[in-house]
């Protein structure tokens, strides 16, 4: 298979560059001219460890000739695994200095994913941390080794076993000559979907298309080379990243902190060590944080503006950030394969609290269509769709999912379900698609079911989204079983011993005697799951 390609039609490409949009730069130039204009201001903040911006750009080059000495070739997928450390960064950006690219795994995925992304991307090379998070990434990649044969290097980040012929990161530097700066036009990585159906697909992004977003991004968050960002969510998603995120703040020559973890507990005294004043959190976050600020010692008064996205933020939540944080709320409304709307730090009160912003772009172009997509008035729930100049056109190698997810006019189809308000503010309603969208995390219903079925006593199995107070949606499972007896605590254990990212494990299980069907025997799966989730809703309703 050949290098990842993204491809704009020709015309829209030059008008995306005539308008400044597209300038040519890429991610190695990017730290180079930070590293040249600011070598030591401090970069990347990890616990005790603070990377300036020359220390940070030495560790890439050296991290590109040990990728290079590898014999890995210009264009060579690299599956990489580390959580909130600042080795993502001297990989990542070493990486891209090498012409390899990244794809973008979660620490929170477990084999089962990551082979589906080694396998689908045919990495080379993976890289991962020893520990992360009370996990142990050691067995999984003497595991991934089997399971995904084009896999030649696998690297980590601490301490290796001995034993595997893991590379410790540290012996992957050289100093011999690097190639020139990759085109702007190539992919730059892959990051992954958190789309709907089955597996996450993979996403390729542009040196361009990824830079005007987050550049783009900073003028709209106000970030400049005083911002200092937390890094709470997981470093390696789309809205931590790029919202305007680490990198966003990286291109602005800001400061990143890295969070080991998004508790209050955890993100409260960094906040006031580092006088951070922007970060990015999913809504069950942003409620504890604000429950737990009410009690603080901890002095939080340099925060200037908390981001909520990801998934929808109730406007009763909304209203609470002001009052219980002491800093401005900014919605973000946006997705891997693109797309990317803000609430603006001037908007008045209502627009901040009751949408999830516009979009970035003056050539985001936004369709709000009916089922048979004609074009619906405004205020009218609609089906959303894109395109624009950091808006993917294709998925990598899926023409299946290429022919669901994009018109044929280049649009792609996001799978929500929106409102568009006077001056193109967009209220997300929720979404077409059967995913469930737990506290951010995207969770596949079909993904989840072919676990299940995988069970000896599972005959068959519907998994729905229930409403949360706290996580937003929960997962749910129905499970009819093929013999009497099986009980929902064995599903449950069943499921996470099936090496999946433990989020994926259903929150509830109901066992079932059948599903309910038409009178002609027939219902679809996206019925079927609606109708389960009405009835187990009414029964809450009755015993509550
Ligand atoms: C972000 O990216 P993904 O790719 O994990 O998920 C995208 C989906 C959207 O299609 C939408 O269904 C949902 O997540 N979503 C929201 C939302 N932000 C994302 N739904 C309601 N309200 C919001 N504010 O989640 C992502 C990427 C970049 C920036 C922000 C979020």
């Amino acid at each position: 298979m050949s290098s990842p390609r993204q491809i704009w039609p020709e015309a829209f490409a030059a008008r995306y560059r005539a308008a400044g949009y597209w300038r040519g730069e890429t991610f190695p130039a990017m730290l180079r001219r930070q590293a040249a204009e600011r070598p030591d201001a401090v970069a990347i903040v990890d616990g005790e460890r603070r990377w300036t911006y020359g220390e940070l750009n030495r560790r890439a080059e050296a991290h590109a000739a040990g990728f290079l000495a590898l014999g890995l070739a210009p264009g060579a997928r690299v599956l990489v695994q580390l959580g909130n450390v600042a080795e993502f960064f001297s990989v990542v950006f070493g990486l891209f200095r090498a012409g390899l690219v990244p794809v973008y795994a979660l620490a929170a995925h477990r084999l089962a994913e990551v082979a589906h992304l080694a396998r689908r991307s045919e990495a080379a090379g993976y890289v991962a941390c020893d520990h992360y998070a009370g996990f142990d990434y050691r067995p999984l990649a003497r595991a991934l080794r089997v399971e995904a044969p084009a896999l030649r290097h696998v690297v980590i980040a601490g301490e290796g076993d001995g034993l595997d012929g893991f590379l410790p990161l540290d012996a992957v530097t050289g100093a011999g000559p690097l190639p020139d700066d990759p085109d702007p036009a190539s992919v730059a990585f892959l990051q992954i979907s958190g789309g709907s159906t089955g597996l996450p697909k993979l996403i390729p992004r542009t040196h361009d298309d990824y830079i005007y977003s987050f550049r783009a991004s900073n003028e709209i968050c106000g970030v400049t080379a005083r911002t200092v960002y937390l890094a709470a969510l997981p470093v390696a998603h789309n809205f931590p990243m790029s919202s305007p995120g680490h990198m966003g703040t990286l291109h602005a020559g800001g400061r990143v902190v890295l969070a080991p973890a998004p508790s209050p507990e955890v993100a409260f005294p960094l906040i006031a060590r580092e006088k951070v004043t922007l970060t990015g959190l999913v809504p069950p976050l942003a409620l504890l944080w604000m429950q737990a600020a009410a009690t603080t010692g901890h002095d939080l008064s340099s925060l200037e503006v908390l981001q909520v996205g990801g998934a929808k933020f109730a406007p009763e939540a909304a209203r609470r950030v002001r009052p219980t944080l002491g800093c401005a709320l900014q919605q973000v409304f946006g997705m891997a394969e693109g797309l990317v709307n803000y609430t603006r730090l001037d908007d008045p009160d209502a627009a901040v609290i009751e949408t999830q912003g516009r979009p970035i772009s003056p050539d985001d172009e936004v369709l709000v269509v009916d089922d048979l997509g004609h074009p619906v008035p405004d205020g009218t729930p609609g089906h959303l769709l894109t395109r624009g100049p950091y808006t993917i056109r294709a998925y990598y190698d899926d023409p299946a999912a290429n022919a669901r997810s994009f018109t044929a006019d280049g649009f792609y189809r996001t799978g929500d379900i929106v409102r568009r308000l006077p001056g193109g503010y967009l209220d997300v309603q929720g979404r077409a698609g059967d995913h469930i969208n737990r506290a951010g995390e995207k969770i596949s219903a079909e993904e989840v079911e072919d676990h299940l079925l995988a069970h000896p006593a599972i005959f068959d199995a519907a998994v729905v989204a229930m409403p949360d107070p706290m996580l937003g949606e929960r997962s749910c499972a129905f499970v009819i079983a093929k013999v009497p007896g099986l009980k929902a605590s064995e599903v449950k254990a069943f499921m996470r011993g099936r090496d999946i990212a433990p989020f994926k494990v259903p929150n509830q299980v109901v066992l079932v005697d059948a599903f309910a069907t038409t009178a002609a025997g027939k219902v679809s799966r996206k019925e079927l799951r609606a109708r389960l989730r009405d009835m187990l809703i009414a029964r809450e309703k009755e015993t509550a």
